[in-house]
């Protein structure tokens, strides 16, 4: 693992739980919270259907709510909000601007991650930039996002060399998740497998059992 996490055991691993398009922000909040408690590693807040406006109130909202559960928020696509909200990182596609303008913006201590999606090459890349991590899938399908790109297990291996922690990430779930951690996954994120599940608070106990 890279020198962000040096000491033993300090590297994140487990669930990376990643918050559902929901335009009420009460309801947001009154579905996260109880999720933090259950032991997810970190909270990422994407909201694909949002204005700006909301984007902002909602970032706003549940930094607050992860500061209080000692949780890092990690902003999906947009550097500029996590910034604003002070946020503990930022997590990058390949249209969301580059590393190296990310981490003028936010700094040496900000966790700044980018879409692999199910490309190796991407990732070396990544990290070469300075990303904290990287990710890939979609694994298994997913409603959640069209038009992914199918990533093999085998992918997770060979980024081993990479030395950064790998998220995993499509159609997770508590079942299918093992071949990933397996492959060397140290994060599944995961949104409809946890957000939809009829008890989303055992959903988020039972993917955190799969990192024992
Ligand atoms: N990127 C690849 S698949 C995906 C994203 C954001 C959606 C994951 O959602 P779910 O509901 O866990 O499949
Ligand atoms: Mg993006």
């Amino acid at each position: 693992m890279n020198s962000r996490w040096p000491q033993p055991g300090s590297a994140p691993r487990g669930l990376y739980l990643i918050t559902p398009d929901e335009p009420d922000t009460a309801r947001l909040l009154a579905r996260t919270a109880p999720l933090l408690a259950q032991g997810a590693a970190w909270l990422q807040y994407r909201n694909k259907s949002a204005g700006g406006a909301l984007r902002h109130e909602q970032a706003v909202a549940l930094q607050a709510l992860c500061a209080n559960a000692g949780v890092p928020l990690i902003v999906n696509d947009d550097v500029r909000l996590a910034k604003a909200v002070g946020a503990a990182g930022v997590h990058l596609g390949e249209d969301d601007g580059d590393i190296a303008a990310a981490r003028a913006l936010l700094g040496t201590e900000a966790i700044i991650g980018s879409s692999c999606y199910n490309r190796l090459q991407l990732a070396e890349a990544a990290v070469a930039a300075g990303a904290d991590y990287v990710a890939f899938g979609a694994f298994f399908p997913t409603r959640s996002k069209t038009g992914t790109r199918q990533a093999t297990v085998d992918l997770l291996s060979r980024a081993a060399s990479l030395g950064v922690p790998r998220v995993a990430i499509g159609g997770i779930t508590p079942d299918n998740a093992h071949s990933l951690i397996e492959a060397g996954a140290d994060l599944v994120a995961v949104i409809s497998g946890v957000y939809d599940a009829p008890d989303p608070a055992a959903a988020v106990q039972a993917y955190c059992r799969c990192f024992l």
